[in-house]
């Protein structure tokens, strides 16, 4: 079983509101279909929920009734993105099926408190594809909380059948200091003691690149193989989904 995390940042253009890349999303979808490969798959909030969740303060928990208007918006748009997402899975092919989390998770002061892999498993044992989404979910301390597609990705990777993660973005990986300065070299592996910039992408309301590679070790802990890969590049998921040798970082606690 494998894992694929659909970064935010590749199916949708997130400088602007609910702006959906619906060639780049297609084209994900297929190399997942072609794969022949039984996938969970989970993605990212993307311009349908980090543009309007930052102005509503969300992750951080409630300071005013005025974010429940916030709230209801975030959860709608983050819906709308998903049906996207479902849309274009079944025409490549899959039988998705969508498992909002925030109807089977609750959150505790920002942390995943409650959820049901289980569930994942079960979809998945009957040959469908899971499918979960960054969303707003309860907490039973701040009233609500940002559910990051990242902390699924680790809840998911407790399941004993999953053997490999690959978190699709639109960098070819980590890079040992911004991508955009001179010399940036790209770092294959990303290990504990692994030196690395920590302003690699622009930080969203859930951490960037570097909340990514603390849950990606979390998940190496689980003994899981966790991969990123760019999903502006043609073929990178299919390779990864493979098990080819494709650009990219590995993330593990052993080299
Ligand atoms: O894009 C964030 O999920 P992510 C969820 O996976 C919201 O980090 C609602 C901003």
């Amino acid at each position: 079983m494998h894992l694929v995390k659909l970064g935010g940042s590749v199916i949708t253009d997130k400088s602007r509101a609910k702006s959906l890349r619906a060639d780049v999303l297609d084209r994900l979808s297929s190399e997942i279909s072609e794969s022949d490969r039984q996938v969970m798959l989970v993605h990212g909030a993307g311009s349908f929920g980090h543009i309007l969740a930052e102005e509503g303060r969300l992750s951080d928990g409630f300071v005013g009734k005025w974010q429940f208007e916030y709230f209801s918006k975030v959860q709608r748009d983050v819906r709308e993105l998903d049906m996207h997402v479902l849309n274009s899975l079944m025409d490549a092919g899959l039988l998705p099926v969508s498992i909002p989390p925030s109807t089977i998770s609750i959150y505790e002061d920002g942390e995943m408190k409650k959820f049901s892999p289980e569930l994942f498993a079960l979809y998945a044992s009957l040959g469908m594809t899971p499918v979960s989404f960054g969303d707003v979910v309860l907490d039973s301390r701040r009233m609500f909380s940002i559910c990051s597609g990242d902390h699924i990705m680790h809840a998911l990777s407790t399941l004993e059948e999953v053997e490999k993660a690959v978190f699709v973005t639109d960098v070819d990986g980590v890079y040992d200091r911004p991508p955009s300065e001179e010399g940036a070299r790209l770092l294959e592996y990303v290990g504990p003691d692994t030196e690395f910039s920590s302003k690699l992408a622009n930080p969203d309301v859930t951490g960037g690149m570097a909340e990514k590679i603390r849950y990606g070790m979390k998940m190496a802990e689980n003994g899981v193989e966790v991969l990123i890969v760019n999903g502006l590049v043609r073929g990178r998921l299919r390779k990864a989904l493979a098990g080819e040798a494709v650009t990219g970082t590995r993330i593990g606690v052993k080299k």
